[in-house]
């Protein structure tokens, strides 16, 4: 059998200590085009934008978060931090409304396992999502 989808997402399955692409471009071994970063999380361009602007902001240590049904009493912190940069990110990317999106798991469309909050925006945008 060839190589099926499951077997192709980022970090499904993974260990806590193993990368993700994500990892690498925290650390600037794949470049990204970079809209907002402090010292706890990076936001940068979608490679393959589902909207005029697309933006993944993301925290630059996984944590342990690979997805968000991780979360746990410590995550609390680093969650809020997120949440509350959204609005600069948008912002920064010039956005006026926008979508935020979780996806968690697979089957919902989640293919990179460190968590990662998509902005969207730049057309209209249909409720409810597909
Ligand atoms: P998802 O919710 O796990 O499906 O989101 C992962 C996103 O990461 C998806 O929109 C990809 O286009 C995006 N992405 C990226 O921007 N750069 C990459 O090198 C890879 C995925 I792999």
């Amino acid at each position: 059998a060839g190589k099926g989808r499951w077997d192709t997402i980022h970090g499904a399955g993974l260990r806590d200590t193993e990368e993700t692409i994500f990892d690498k471009i925290v650390a600037g071994d794949i470049p990204s085009e970079k809209v907002y970063e402090d010292d706890l999380c990076l936001a940068f361009k979608d490679v393959a934008p589902c909207a005029p602007v697309h933006v993944l902001l993301i925290p630059k240590h996984r944590n342990d978060l690979s997805q968000l049904r991780k979360a746990q009493p410590e995550h609390v912190g680093l969650l809020g931090h997120l949440m509350s940069k959204v609005g600069a990110v948008a912002e920064a990317a010039g956005l006026d409304d926008y979508r935020v999106v979780v996806n968690d798991g697979a089957g919902a469309g989640q293919t990179v396992f460190h968590l990662h909050v998509h902005v969207i925006g730049g057309r209209e945008l249909a409720w409810p999502p597909g």
